[in-house]
């Protein structure tokens, strides 16, 4: 039996300093950096919430574990960590990460360093809130799969709380330690659908067309990655906020955005090459 996981994670007001959110990194610390800087962020007050897929694509993949270990910095996983978590124990996988983005791993890591990248991923939750001032602000990596942010809470408690069986799922390695979506494949989801930003960005992905969308009835904002933008302010529509300007793309208009999650104003920042 595995022990039970933490799949999704609340904090508190921040009394003292300023919230924000970040898109989709892909490796551009750099380009983060820079933002931190250009806005001011104050590492001993203030709290950044990131995305998901914080690796793959950009010049400095291995720096995620740098930023997770800092009290400020906090995330959601995407499913480019979820490849590389899945990549241990399926081979297909392995090809899949590699063929997007994955490919620095085994070039610049030897197996246990990418088993330890492993090990810190597998214990990024799939859903963040936070309490604001404002009120509740969610953030997942892709799609809110469930009707209401309570009910999706919920849905994420009950899996956290029941310690899961391999019995029940022969199609998974037992021996691996790691999260597989198998578990509950709506958390697929979660990580993969772009449903919520299709209907955000009526119909047509990688264009910036908002239109009316019905609100996530308990969440003062939903924040999600995933989907990138290119070149336009981050599309929101209802309380839903797109913030993945492309940062893991090499083409025009790709950039990394930050959110202040008391305003919503945005910030973002060119994604350099290389
Ligand atoms: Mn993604």
């Amino acid at each position: 039996m595995q022990k039970p996981r933490v799949l999704w994670e609340r904090f508190a007001l921040n009394e003292k300093g300023h919230d924000f959110a970040v898109g989709d990194i892909h490796g551009h610390f750099p380009a983060l950096e820079r933002l931190l800087a250009r806005i001011g962020f104050d590492d001993a007050r203030d709290r950044l919430f990131a995305v998901g897929d914080l690796i793959d694509r950009g010049p400095a993949s291995a720096r995620f574990m740098e930023f997770l270990a800092r009290p400020w910095f906090h995330a959601v996983r995407g499913n480019h960590e979820q490849m590389m978590i899945e990549s241990a124990f399926d081979p297909d996988m392995l090809a899949t990460w590699e063929d997007n983005g994955g490919g620095w791993a085994r070039r610049f890591l030897s197996p246990t360093a990418i088993d330890q990248q492993r090990a810190v991923a597998d214990q990024l939750p799939f859903a963040i809130e936070v309490v604001t001032r404002h009120g509740l602000v969610g953030l997942v990596h892709a799609h809110l799969p469930l009707p209401t942010w309570a009910v999706f809470r919920q849905a994420l408690q009950a899996i956290s709380a029941a310690p899961i069986d391999p019995m029940r799922f022969p199609g998974i390695h037992r021996d691996t330690p790691y999260f597989h979506l198998d578990y509950a494949p709506w958390l697929w989801e979660v990580l993969y659908s772009r449903a919520t930003a299709r209907a955000v960005l009526g119909g047509g992905v990688f264009r910036a067309e908002p239109r009316e969308v019905a609100r996530i009835p308990d969440l003062q904002a939903l924040v999600i990655g995933h989907t990138s933008v290119f070149g336009a302010p981050p599309p929101s529509a209802a309380n839903i906020h797109l913030i993945d300007s492309g940062a893991g793309y090499r083409r025009e208009g790709a950039a990394l955005t930050l959110m202040d999650l008391a305003t919503y104003a945005t910030f973002s920042e060119p994604a350099e090459q290389g």
